[in-house]
């Protein structure tokens, strides 16, 4: 099973959102091992983003996820990463097809709703940045059996 981390970002926790965004991710079938809500310092964000730094949108961005409590969450599921992507959509609401958490709840160009590990590096990077290992915890869903086919394994 992959892990990737999402943090629901301060415009989603403002605008309580919170329940919905969960509810996509269970819906889809992915099970959430860790869980907490935090204030993102502003060495956290700048870490978090480092390879964004010296972008025009950099001190915005660092800005915005600063200015509220967040939620950071680490799913697991068989190419949990490739699917959480496509869950959340492209990077802004405008651009992102509805069925997609930014196309449906999101119209800006800049206050996104979420944010989810690209790959299987930055979910390693990102998942260490806020959480403890002791705190991804190892359990088994009683409906996996039958939200993942044996082929949906290999
Ligand atoms: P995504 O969140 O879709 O992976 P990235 O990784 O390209 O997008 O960018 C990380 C974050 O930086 C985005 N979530 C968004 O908040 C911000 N960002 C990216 N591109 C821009 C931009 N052109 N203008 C403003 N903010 C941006």
């Amino acid at each position: 099973m992959e892990r990737t981390l999402m943090v629901l970002k301060p415009d989603a926790v403002q605008r309580r959102l919170i329940g919905r965004m969960i509810d996509r991710l269970e819906r889809k079938g992915l099970k959430i091992v860790a869980l907490r809500m935090l204030r993102m310092d502003e060495s956290l964000a700048r870490n978090m983003y480092a390879e964004h730094e010296g972008r025009d949108f950099y001190e915005p961005l660092v800005a915005f996820v600063t200015a509220g409590p967040v939620v950071a969450m680490v799913a697991a599921g068989y190419d949990a990463i490739a699917m959480v992507r496509s869950l959340i959509g492209p990077t802004f609401g405008p651009d992102a097809p509805a069925g997609t958490i930014r196309g449906d709840f999101g119209a800006s160009r800049r206050y996104n709703l979420i944010h989810a590990s690209d790959s299987p590096a930055s979910a390693e990077r990102e998942i260490a940045l806020l959480f403890r290992e002791n705190e991804l915890l190892d359990y088994d869903l009683l409906d996996d059996p039958w939200v993942y086919a044996a082929v949906d394994r290999e």
